[in-house]
């Protein structure tokens, strides 16, 4: 069956410092109340396009320290400064023993195809490990053809695909055409039909909340009970609806310290939380925890 792997969410004070003993915490809740088979470090739930190199080093650190090696351990380490990309690539692999690094396609800048490509060959080129492409087009304004995901995948250290994407044509088009490269689905309101073309895992934000669900989503499918799924994404779809509605990351984060995990804040720019989006998360955990 297919892995579920929380994105995790991190912990900051309210001048934007890691709070070290809650990240201990949020890991080890995934782990144990959780039973998520891994974690996706370092990526948009993680707030990482906002962090320093030291914070980001800490945080995959203080990760493996608790988790150990219970649940598989995604690193994302891309950046737009390539060169603090295959530093974070070697440190997690070589230091600390990650199995896997992932890398979002670079942004901001209008890179084409061929600048890309060197990108992730360049990360991987150094440092003995497996790559899975972060592909978020809605963030990033990246969009890889079929043939252009067939030249990343060329690279043997380029094992597979993160796709945070609705289009499950192209899905399906690479689930059939790269049988061997890992398919993991982004979007938990679409977990459902991503599971339906088949895929080896879903790394989701919501996994932080909604782990059981979605466990049990990927358990229907498996046995063919579309119904018993589709009652269960229906279910998960209103609570993601009411959690995007009230803010993503500070929605998630409030649950959690309404479940005795305190989260902390967003890290700004990203606002700080209101009294009104502490209730609304005070009703989500009471109503679907
Ligand atoms: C990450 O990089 O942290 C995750 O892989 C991102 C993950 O795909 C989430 N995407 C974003 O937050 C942009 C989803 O879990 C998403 O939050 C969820 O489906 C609600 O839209």
């Amino acid at each position: 069956m297919a892995n579920l792997i929380t994105a995790l969410l991190v912990p900051f004070d309210k001048s934007g410092q890691l709070m070290e003993e809650s990240l201990r915490k949020i890991v080890e809740y995934n782990i144990s109340e959780n039973n998520v088979d891994g974690l996706y470090v370092g990526g948009s739930t993680g707030e990482n396009f906002m962090l320093d190199t030291a914070t980001k080093k800490n945080i995959f650190r203080i990760v493996k320290e608790v988790a150990e090696d219970r649940v598989e351990l995604i690193a994302q380490v891309g950046s737009l400064n390539i060169y603090e990309a295959k530093e974070l690539a070697a440190y997690v692999v070589n230091e600390l023993g990650y199995s896997k690094i992932s890398s979002v396609t670079p942004f901001y800048y209008k890179f084409d195809f061929e600048e890309i490509k060197n990108y992730y060959f360049e990360i991987v080129k150094d440092v003995e490990t497996e790559l899975i492409v972060y592909s978020i087009p809605a963030l990033t304004g990246v969009n890889f053809s079929e043939d252009q995901f067939g030249e990343l995948f060329a690279n043997p250290k380029i094992t597979g695909v993160k796709y945070t994407a609705g289009d499950f044509y192209l899905m399906e088009r690479l689930r059939s055409r790269f049988p061997n490269k890992l398919m993991y689905s982004g979007f938990d309101e679409m977990l459902l039909p991503a599971a339906a073309v088949g895929i080896d895992g879903a790394i989701g934000s919501t996994f932080n909340v909604n782990a059981k669900r979605a466990r049990q989503i990927l358990e229907a499918v498996e046995q063919n009970d579309f119904v018993t799924a589709r009652k269960l994404q229906a279910e998960t779809n209103d609570l993601i609806q009411k959690i995007l509605d009230n803010g993503l990351y500070n929605t998630l984060k409030l649950m959690l310290t309404e479940k005795g995990v305190d989260m902390g804040y967003c890290h700004l720019p990203m606002k700080h939380y209101t009294d009104n989006q502490v209730k609304v998360a005070q009703k989500l955990v009471k109503d679907y925890m």
